[in-house]
């Protein structure tokens, strides 16, 4: 059986027709990623509905938090100073959707945004600005910069003991940068599980009682061709969403 993924969307905006309504929708390479994995993907779509963030979360076996827009700074108690584009609509629902999939011990796979979110929920803080708040730093926006998401900026630091080491089987990987936000204050019950070369926080897990992966990058963009072994990260978020 194909585990049932739910997958988070963003609010799309038609900029040469402003009037028209927005569109829930998520970039197609997580929905490659899911179903070469092994999973069917579905995308949810952002709703204040109590009883439809349960329906949805029910139906599914395992949530992966897509990227997207930044987190709004005060669900992490700090006032806007660099963040961009942020929705309160998005945040409420996937902070009630990520709490409700933390009760029920379903797996998550957090990417970019998704990790950050995972963070914050967890009590964790987030640098609004990297090139303001670390200036020493590395371009951690160079993929976009080089207008290629495959640009591997960085080789990351996995941490030996690891289940992000364990999964891609080495202590080195390749990745994708393509944030301008980044980790500062680590949440309750969260491990690092890599760095880039600077220091940074690249990924974090707490796989004590579940399911519980993120990373700062965008593997389904690079499980193709750029780094395959990105490939094995989904395929154990899959393993483990068919076994719940
Ligand atoms: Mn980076």
């Amino acid at each position: 059986m194909r585990p049932l993924i739910g997958i988070t969307s963003g609010e799309i905006y038609n900029k040469e027709h402003p009037w028209s309504p927005y569109v829930f929708g998520q970039s197609y390479t997580y929905i490659d990623a899911v179903i070469e994995a092994g999973g069917t993907p579905v995308i949810f779509p952002i709703t204040a509905n109590q009883d439809v963030i349960d329906q949805l979360l029910g139906s599914v076996d395992g949530v992966l938090l897509a990227g997207g827009n930044d987190l709004t700074p005060q669900l992490y108690g700090q006032e806007m100073a660099g963040t961009i584009d942020n929705s309160k609509a998005r945040d409420d629902f996937e902070m009630l959707l990520l709490q409700h999939t933390l009760q029920a011990h379903k797996p998550i796979l957090g990417i970019c945004r998704g990790m950050q979110l995972l963070n914050v929920q967890r009590g964790g803080t987030l640098y609004q600005n990297i090139k303001d708040n670390l200036p020493g730093k590395d371009n951690h926006d160079s993929s976009n910069e080089a207008k290629s998401i495959e640009h591997l900026a960085h080789t990351l630091r996995v941490e030996p003991s690891s289940a992000l080491a364990a999964i891609v089987g080495g202590i080195e990987i390749q990745t994708n940068s393509h944030h301008h936000q980044a980790i500062d204050k680590l949440g309750e019950g969260l491990i690092v599980n890599s760095y880039a070369e600077d220091g940074l926080i690249e990924g974090i897990e707490d796989m004590r009682s579940s399911y519980i992966m993120a990373v700062q990058s965008h593997p389904e963009s690079l499980f193709q061709l750029a780094e395959p072994k990105w490939r094995l990260l989904f395929q154990s978020f899959i393993d483990a969403s068919r076994k719940v």
